[in-house]
């Protein structure tokens, strides 16, 4: 008989069946995908950013290919979060699987009007919080790069809710560490990092950026290295539970995150690559647990042998 593994875990008493979760912006609203994806094989899905009213969003181009990744300058297009409660979560409420609401918004006050709109509905069982959008005038990194803003957007939100708060950060810092401590010192119960890492792309002949805005996030493959640094820096920081973004394109990417410190992962770029991939690495996690005779996939995170310093130097030696 096959070695069973145990994959669900825990965030503030709510259980989530396992570690893989969909990373917001990259599965729409998570209903458009039903026919095709057996979305009750995940951990959970979190939704595309809600804010207060819809949004249009940057003018085109707002997507561009680069080496193992692409810019977005997305903009925050969005439905409001009023049309997401009327026309998404339905259909949400049906799935078997946990759907985490992703909240944006300009303003301490839009957070919480968006956040309350969603606490009257059935359907969502944890937040996460944006407050790290690279593309947007107002809101976004005038929140995530000013650590005193971002622990006061927790501190109203946390008030205001029982469920999870997962706050997600940014890169665009010099210490994302000081942003996980204050976040988990204001009722955090999570963090999520990386979101994207500011970048530009130039096309050469007309001398124009490949972006309507100039600068976007970069994400994908391309980011991986450094949202594992991100991690691992955040991981020795706190103790409360990170989710892991950025690039990962595999099962075996996936574990290095875990190993690095973060209790789950989610996919985001490489949806857009191989749609199917994040249900191939719940799989793929199991299947690796199962070879390595490991009981629980939570035994992953944090595990990271980091102690390799004496042996590289005496390989160079
Ligand atoms: O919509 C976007 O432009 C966007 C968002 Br809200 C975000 O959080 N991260 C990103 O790279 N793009």
């Amino acid at each position: 008989m096959e070695q069973s593994v145990h994959t669900s875990f825990s965030i503030r008493g709510f259980e989530f069946k396992n570690r893989v979760f969909v990373a917001s912006g990259t599965f729409g609203y998570g209903d458009e995908i039903r026919e095709v994806f057996p979305v009750e094989k995940l951990g959970g899905i979190i939704t595309k950013s809600l804010s207060l009213k819809p949004r249009d969003g940057n003018p085109p181009p707002r997507t561009v290919e680069t080496a193992s990744g692409m810019l977005n300058s997305i903009g925050l297009a969005n439905i409001g979060v009023k049309a997401f409660i009327e026309t998404k979560l339905p259909v949400l409420r049906t799935f078997k699987t946990s759907i985490i609401a992703n909240i944006a918004a300009s303003s301490i006050d839009e957070y919480c009007e968006v956040l309350e709109l969603l606490e009257s509905e059935q359907g969502i069982v944890a937040y996460e919080i944006n407050v790290s959008c690279p593309n947007v005038k107002e809101g976004g990194l005038n929140f995530g790069a000013d650590c005193a803003k971002t622990a006061q957007v927790t501190h109203e939100l946390r008030k205001r809710t029982s469920k999870p708060l997962i706050i997600k950060l940014t890169p665009n810092v010099t210490h994302i560490s000081e942003f996980a401590r204050a976040v988990a010192n204001e009722g955090a119960d999570a963090v999520s990092l990386i979101n994207t890492v500011i970048g530009m792309a130039i096309d050469i002949k007309t001398r124009k950026p490949k972006l309507s805005t100039v600068t976007g996030g970069l994400s994908g493959p391309a980011i991986k290295p450094i949202a594992l640094a991100k991690v691992y820096e955040v991981a020795k920081a706190i103790s409360i539970p990170i989710f892991g973004i950025g690039g990962i394109a595999s099962t075996e990417d996936a574990i290095e995150f875990l190993l690095a410190g973060a209790s789950a992962v989610q996919i985001g770029t490489m949806n857009f690559v191989e749609p199917l991939l994040s249900v191939k690495i719940v799989e793929g996690l199991e299947q690796y647990c199962r070879q390595n005779n490991i009981d629980d996939i939570g035994k992953l995170v944090g595990a990271l042998d980091a102690n390799i310093g004496f042996s590289i130097l005496q390989s160079w030696l």
